[in-house]
């Protein structure tokens, strides 16, 4: 069998992925989760029609919403990711000898599940190390009752569309920012500069109003919309600070020093928007 799957996030744009076979399909109590075989990519994960990852390139996504922060911070020793069922941001949080725990608080079981099933070749299998721990739970409720206690919180969320369209809102960010311990960070998955303009500057205004240094960084994804994707630094801690912390144990597969400092730089019609 040999489809193509077709991707519409925006009325105004498509892309598509040739696909082998579809490995599972399922209505979960929350959304369509699907996986596929792709001709190029690897498994690929759909969530109600939108692709969230794919084996292939997906190490760009999770390297740089995870060690962004991280190095910052320089020795963090508890995260929390919201959303991230599939372990990919986890795997990486687990790098980090610091780590004493790594929370994840994922509303939908059934990613976690067909994501150890059918993405273990690439994530391995986090879950097993005994700083992981699973919540599942909205994250909302759970940043209310959990202020001052991460180091970095990394918000790996779908697109603001339906239920995850209040993990964009200024609400859900004072609960991040309040769940921080001082000079903690965060990183939230942050859309396309050409396609979602109004929605990153809501979010950057947001968080100026937050915290010192918010900062708009940028990695190329070819299965997301545009070929890529950004992520908002928030925290009272320079991104810079990062460039100075040692990598951890394991292999990067998209971040070094000249993507962590070129991630930063905006293209001119965007920085202008953003920054004035
Ligand atoms: N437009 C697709 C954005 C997907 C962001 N979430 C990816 C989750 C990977 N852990």
């Amino acid at each position: 069998m040999s489809i193509w799957f077709t991707e519409e996030l925006h009325p105004y744009y498509r892309k598509g992925i040739r696909v082998k076979r579809i490995l599972a399909d399922e209505q979960t109590q929350y959304q369509h989760l699907q996986v596929v075989e792709t001709e190029f990519f690897g498994n690929a994960m759909i969530l109600d029609g939108i692709i969230q990852l794919t084996e292939r390139d997906n190490m760009g996504y999770h390297e740089m919403i995870v060690h962004i922060p991280m190095l910052a911070v320089g020795k963090p020793k508890r995260a929390l990711i919201v959303g991230g069922g599939d372990g990919g941001s986890l795997q990486q949080v687990l790098r980090y000898d610091s780590v004493e725990e790594a929370v994840v608080c994922e509303l939908d079981q059934r990613v976690v599940d067909l994501s150890r099933e059918h993405f273990a070749a690439s994530f391995g299998d986090p879950w097993a190390d005994s700083r992981a721990r699973l919540i599942v739970r909205d994250a909302f409720a759970y940043l209310e009752e959990n202020p001052g206690q991460f180091d970095v919180i990394i918000s790996d969320t779908t697109d603001p569309i339906g239920m995850a369209e209040r993990l964009f809102s200024d609400e859900f960010q004072k609960l991040v920012v309040r769940a921080l311990v001082p000079g903690g960070a965060a990183a939230t998955q942050c859309e396309q500069p050409f396609f979602d303009t109004e929605l990153i500057k809501q979010i950057y205004q947001s968080a100026q109003e937050k915290v010192k240094h918010p900062a708009y960084y940028y990695a190329n994804i070819p299965t997301y919309p545009g070929g890529g994707i950004g992520f908002m630094y928030i925290s009272d801690t320079p991104w810079e600070n990062g460039l100075k912390t040692p990598y951890p144990p394991g292999k990067n597969n998209y971040l070094n020093p000249e993507i962590h400092k070129a991630a930063f730089a905006l293209p001119e019609f965007f920085r202008k928007e953003l920054y004035g």
